[in-house]
């Protein structure tokens, strides 16, 4: 990799003038002060629940701007915790990092948030599919029968989970749903979780990208249930190319296939440490991130 792409990749980030508030596997959220948060979004990569020794260039830019190009997409479905992603406007606590900041972050409203992340799925995959060939059900829910591994289901279905304290998330039904989140606000999240889903699903299917699922947050600000964190994400969804999509078995992930087949070929016993990529690895997947930009935005990401 060239020396000015290497310096291009953020793994760490350290404001030691700001608090931390999240910190997540592949981004962190600092406390700019009671009302705003700013969300920054690493190169860090994780697979098979673990983050990698090393960085995929432009990866947090790419999820950024895929957030923030959804945010303006859906803006007449929801509003959303974005403030502002232009540096020059961030508070000059943070402007001297503005060069680090710039493109890969935002500036959001401090919300209040829903202990349940609100999952959508559209296709019958990974968890999903496993509770399915076991009851012929998906988070409690009744389904058809003879359906296969990755194939659309009838309609998006809600599918709720809580974030563990450690390791992953548990699903939940709707009902238990209702007993950590008030049943009406419950509903409201279920019924935009699903509009959101389907609004953005139809459009990015005639570009060419399957999202099979997606996971969403929403917090409470003054202006009511406010969608929050990044949306619609290859991190946060599975986005599946919709060329080579066949149900009957597993597909490959639009964005870590690359990485996903180095481990399985290495043989790493997928516990720590890590292992690093080749740089041609990581090369070919900051590829596919870019070309996930480009094919939902129809815009080539400057780099
Ligand atoms: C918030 N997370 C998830 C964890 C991350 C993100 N607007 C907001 N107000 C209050 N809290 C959050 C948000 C947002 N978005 C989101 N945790 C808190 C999370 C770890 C790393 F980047």
């Amino acid at each position: 990799m060239s020396p000015e792409l290497l310096d291009s990749v953020l793994l760490q980030t350290d404001y030691s003038d700001l608090e931390l508030h999240a910190s997540g596997k592949v981004r962190d959220v600092y406390r700019l002060d009671n009302e705003h948060l700013l969300f920054v979004a690493t190169d860090r990569i994780s697979a098979f629940d673990y983050v990698l020794a090393t960085g995929i260039p432009h990866k947090g830019r790419v999820l950024t701007q895929i957030s923030l190009f959804w945010f303006e997409f859906l803006k007449d479905i929801t509003p959303n915790h974005l403030v502002t992603a232009d540096v020059n406007r961030y508070p000059a606590t943070v402007r001297e990092h503005a060069g680090e900041l710039r493109g890969r972050s935002m500036m959001v409203m401090r919300a209040e948030m829903f202990p349940v992340e609100c999952v959508v799925r559209g296709y019958l995959s990974g968890s999903g599919w496993k509770e399915y060939k076991a009851s012929g059900k998906v988070c409690g829910i009744p389904l058809p029968a003879g359906l296969k591994e990755s194939d659309q289901l009838p309609e998006p279905l809600f599918t709720p989970a809580t974030k563990a304290t450690t390791g992953h998330d548990i699903n939940i039904s709707f009902e238990e749903m209702c007993k950590l989140v008030d049943p009406g606000l419950s509903r409201q999240l279920r019924d935009l979780s699903l509009r959101i889903y389907k609004k953005a699903a139809d459009y990015a299917r005639q570009r060419g990208i399957i999202i099979a699922d997606t996971k969403f947050e929403f917090g409470q600000t003054a202006q009511g249930i406010t969608l929050a964190d990044e949306v619609l994400t290859p991190d946060s969804s599975r986005f599946w190319p919709a060329d080579t999509y066949q149900p009957g078995k597993v597909q490959e992930s639009y964005d870590k296939q690359y990485v996903r087949d180095y481990l399985e070929e290495i043989r790493w016993n997928k516990q720590p440490p890590a292992p690093a990529l080749p740089p041609e690895v990581a090369r070919r997947t900051s590829e596919k991130y870019l070309e996930a930009y480009r094919q939902l935005t129809g815009r080539e990401l400057e780099i």
